[in-house]
């Protein structure tokens, strides 16, 4: 396989809004991501992917764009920005720009022209239908509740939005909408920056006629079959990588929420044509139901290994994956599929990293995931920022789908503020993020989790983070290693192999908090000639033939 730098890179994501505040405003900003880049230097992370920093007047916290060009007032200046880019460079750290363009704000000029007229110059930057028998056009549900269409008195007619309705889609089939976009990113790869991680990428382009979904429990449609992997999008992909991602080296990353393995080969084929990698969703929608995300259902193991294994085995030597646990839309991976307690926190955190770090793709750590930062303990309705969230308890509670009791007990495990409370820095007030009030609660364990602590001690999460990026970053086999599975029907051990050049790692992973025998899996292993590359507990041994609570342990057997 051709050898490139993305392959072998970690990316970090940070969500500036709770990464660091520096001015005492509550809200995290550029300046204090600058202040913090020694702190990502040490962990050894390559690449910074960064959530959106644009001008947005924040309704779905800046994945609403007013203007592609310029820096969130919150966030600070386009100096304090290129700044932040010089010191990322001077570290040998990339620099990835969220590009939101399935969408702007209903505040972007070119709707705020576009609703003024039928006839508006900028008309068909948007999608524009008539309503139907005094109805929206269709049934399709937004994303954040609601229809996912909106009436604009001004010309009597409706403006489509898949997210809220302060983010009208644009028109991708409409040639100056693309070539807007393109001229924007070149923009930003003129200022140097290395890469974009592309928002719902997968939906910009709909089925002609729009449809209507299958009816769900909140009383509207579905448009996933007419939006995601529409009809153009890899036409327009290709014609996005012509006219601007091939003239640099970037690392590209498309979001594309539903996403299968044949369509994931045509976005990230290794032929360079679209993107580098995709996010796919299939084992974050694992523990998905009727009411969509809101439950408690627990992710089933079995099925996990199954997902990540197609993903795995089906792209090899054919596109290239990208390996997440989480990120700004999911709760804690650690509570979701770790052990949050005292007792199990950091030696599960640590199999999570190990069973994701050792696969075949790129992996990405989210901001505080390397500290073992967990769910939190919200209390009431008003604790939550987000718009999915609070969107979705009046919708579910308010249509008498869900109590008030069983609501708030999915928000408070699903939520995505859960990702999104401030980073724990130390076990000062605030946990060190502001001096002044965060613009969301922080966590209250931050006492006992944050970053002081964690820098200090050698068994940390953090130390075991570093030490996975770092070796990644030595050994080819992790990079480039086939990958099979072992095991597929055990319900608490995700085992698996890679390969290269006849060199060999045995990855294993117990995700129960109970003792697991696999005697039978060690009988052929434990005569070779084998290294212990990293383990979350002391003296990890294949001659045992069981796995302890939550152990994870990587072992390499030479070529012969
Ligand atoms: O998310 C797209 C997306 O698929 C979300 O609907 C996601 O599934 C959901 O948040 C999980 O509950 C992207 C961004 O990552 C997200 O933060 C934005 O809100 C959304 O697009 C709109 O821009
Ligand atoms: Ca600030």
């Amino acid at each position: 396989m051709k050898k490139t730098w993305w392959k072998e890179s970690v990316v970090y994501q940070i969500y500036p809004r709770s990464f660091k505040d520096s001015n005492g405003d509550g809200i995290g900003d550029l300046n204090g991501i600058t202040e913090k880049m020694d702190y990502l230097k040490e962990l050894g992370i390559d690449v910074i992917w960064l959530s959106p920093v644009y001008e947005s007047p924040n309704d779905d916290n800046g994945y609403d764009i007013s203007n592609y060009q310029e820096i969130m007032k919150d966030f600070g200046t386009m100096e304090d920005y290129d700044r932040m880019l010089s010191a990322a460079h001077e570290r040998g750290i990339k620099i990835v720009m969220d590009l939101v363009v399935n969408h702007t704000s209903d505040e972007h000029p070119w709707f705020v022209e576009s609703r003024k007229s039928r006839n508006n110059p900028y008309r068909e930057y948007y999608i524009w239908r008539e309503g139907k028998d005094g109805k929206e056009p269709n049934n399709w549900g937004s994303c954040f509740s609601g229809s996912a269409w909106e009436y604009d008195k001004q010309t009597d007619m409706y403006y489509l939005h898949l997210f809220s309705k302060k983010q009208p889609d644009l028109n991708w089939d409409n040639p100056k909408v693309r070539e807007e976009v393109f001229t924007m990113m070149d923009w930003w790869c003129k200022k140097g920056i290395d890469g974009f991680r592309m928002d719902v990428i997968s939906m910009i382009s709909k089925v002609p006629g729009l449809p209507d979904g299958e009816i769900g429990k909140n009383g509207y449609g579905s448009f996933g079959p007419y939006v995601c992997n529409g009809p153009h999008v890899h036409e327009y992909l290709q014609e996005m990588n012509q006219k601007v991602l091939s003239k640099y080296d970037l690392l590209t990353v498309g979001e594309c929420s539903g996403v299968t393995v044949e369509e994931a080969k045509k976005y990230a084929s290794l032929d360079g044509k679209e993107l580098n990698m995709v996010f796919q969703f299939e084992h974050m929608d694992l523990d998905g139901g009727e009411t969509f995300k809101w439950n408690d259902k627990k992710i089933d193991l079995v099925e996990l290994k199954q997902v990540l294994t197609k993903w795995q085995v089906s792209l090899m030597g054919k596109a290239w994956n990208s390996l997440y646990w989480c990120n700004h839309d999911q709760p804690r991976m650690l509570s979701r599929l770790g052990n949050d307690s005292d007792e199990y926190r950091e030696i599960s955190a640590k199999m999570l990293a190990t069973c994701l770090h050792m696969m075949q793709g790129t992996p990405y750590v989210y901001q505080g995931e390397e500290l073992g930062m967990t769910n939190v303990p919200f209390e009431k309705l008003e604790d939550f920022r987000d718009i999915e969230s609070i969107n979705a308890y009046h919708e579910l509670v308010g249509g008498k789908v869900l109590d008030d009791a069983s609501m708030m007990k999915y928000l408070r495990y699903k939520s995505r503020d859960n990702a999104r409370t401030p980073v724990q820095w130390d076990d000062s007030p605030n946990a060190g993020f502001t001096t002044g009030t965060p613009w969301i609660m922080v966590n209250p364990n931050y006492k006992k989790i944050n970053a002081k602590d964690q820098l200090a001690r050698e068994d940390s999460v953090f130390h075991y983070y570093q030490k996975l990026i770092a070796l990644r970053h030595e050994k080819d086999i992790i990079v480039y290693g086939d990958y099979a599975l072992l095991l597929p029907e055990h319900p608490a051990v995700y085992a698996y192999t890679r390969s290269l050049d006849g060199e060999m790692l045995l990855v294993l992973c117990n995700f129960s908090g109970k003792e697991q025998d696999i005697q039978a899996l060690c009988e052929d292993y434990k005569e070779k000639e084998t290294e212990l590359w990293i383990s979350n507990y002391e003296n990890a041994s294949l001659s045992r033939g069981k796995l302890r609570p939550y152990e994870a342990a990587v072992f390499y057997f030479p070529a012969k």
